[in-house]
């Protein structure tokens, strides 16, 4: 029996499973993103209606400001999840230091790092914007959880997601053994298996790239993206397509369904201090699922899984997407 058409939530238990040791923790929590996620694409699609449109007043620890649904989803993201026991400690982007679940309720064996509303700059121009996230383990034995605890490599992921609020709401998930995304049926409410394993076709010919930076790029990228400006004529000897939503989770959602390579590089514009994407709660997730998905993730010079981190809200260049084109642009970097 195809396993399309089954709901996010017999697909977890299943998956649990498989994982012979599982205690059921990871599926708790799973859920308890579900829920979360359900609520968030519910306040975005009502944004304009109930008001909650528009800038903060305030900026985030990125010096960006804020707009109002950042807020409203960081928190519900940890309303949902600083209750129900299976976490240690949260790290948030719209947040400078990390979470401690209250002292008043029970602890579990995860860390999560969460984005809760990538792309925000988008709504108000109705574009697509999506919650990013990241599970570990938190290391054996600490009960009260540091910065220090979420220093850990992107290869320790246990869990990694994100959900797409777009023209369709989609939950794309990896827990290590490939990508599955799931459709949000608004008439049940519940999220349903509709792209089982997800695979990243090996060749592309479409690259995504905010090309207003240009001038900021290192020679290894600004050659590859000249090459494929230059179309047939060219060395590459074939017409390229761009794309820039200026949303991570559309961009990569794009990748997953046709293939593509998606590039935030290096670049020396001092805002973006070395990179524009955050290691712990948008590389690091998104990594993984591309690397589950058959596609490889680079910040040219290392693989960004092998990064180990240094600070919670540190930021590095990307370059993920099909395999053969991610390794030419890396194989620029080391000639
Ligand atoms: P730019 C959104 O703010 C984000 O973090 C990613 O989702 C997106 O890929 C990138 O920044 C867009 O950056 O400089 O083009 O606005």
């Amino acid at each position: 029996m195809s396993d399309i058409g089954k709901s996010i939530t017999q697909f977890i238990i299943e998956q649990q499973r498989v994982h012979k040791k599982s205690t059921g923790e990871m599926s708790g929590l799973l859920n308890d993103i579900v829920s979360a996620c359900k609520k968030i694409s519910h306040l975005v699609n009502r944004s304009g209606i109930i008001g909650i449109g528009g800038a903060a007043e305030s900026e985030n620890v990125q010096g960006e400001v804020q707009k109002k649904l950042d807020i409203i989803t960081n928190d519900v993201m940890v309303d949902h999840l600083n209750w129900t026991g299976h976490l240690a400690a949260m790290a948030s982007e719209e947040i400078e230091e990390i979470i401690q679940i209250p002292a008043n309720m029970p602890k579990g064996q995860y860390l999560i790092a969460f984005d809760p509303l990538d792309g925000s700059s988008n709504i108000d121009i109705n574009l697509s914007v999506g919650t990013i996230f990241s599970i570990l383990r938190c290391p054996e034995g600490v009960k009260d959880p540091t910065v220090e605890d979420f220093m850990q490599k992107g290869t320790e992921q246990v869990c990694a997601g994100f959900c797409v609020y777009g023209p369709t709401t989609m939950m794309i998930l990896t827990t290590g053994k490939g990508v599955n995304g799931f459709t949000l049926d608004r008439d049940v409410g519940e999220f349903i298996l509709t792209h089982p394993n997800m695979t990243i076709p090996e060749d592309t010919a479409e690259f995504a790239i905010n090309m207003s930076n240009q001038r900021f790029w290192e020679a290894p990228v600004q050659r590859y993206i000249d090459e494929c400006m230059q179309g047939v004529d060219g060395s590459r000897e074939k017409n390229f397509n761009m794309r820039w939503v200026a949303s991570m989770v559309a961009e990569v959602y794009r990748v997953l369904t046709r293939g593509g390579i998606f590039l935030y590089p290096l670049d020396t514009k001092p805002t973006t201090k070395g990179g524009k994407l955050r290691l712990l709660y948008e590389a690091n997730p998104m990594s993984f699922i591309v690397e589950q998905a058959g596609g490889v993730s680079s910040t040219g010079y290392q693989r960004i899984m092998d990064i180990k981190p240094e600070s919670v809200h540190q930021r590095v260049p990307v370059i993920l997407g099909s395999k053969n084109e991610v390794e030419r642009v890396m194989g620029y970097h080391t000639e």
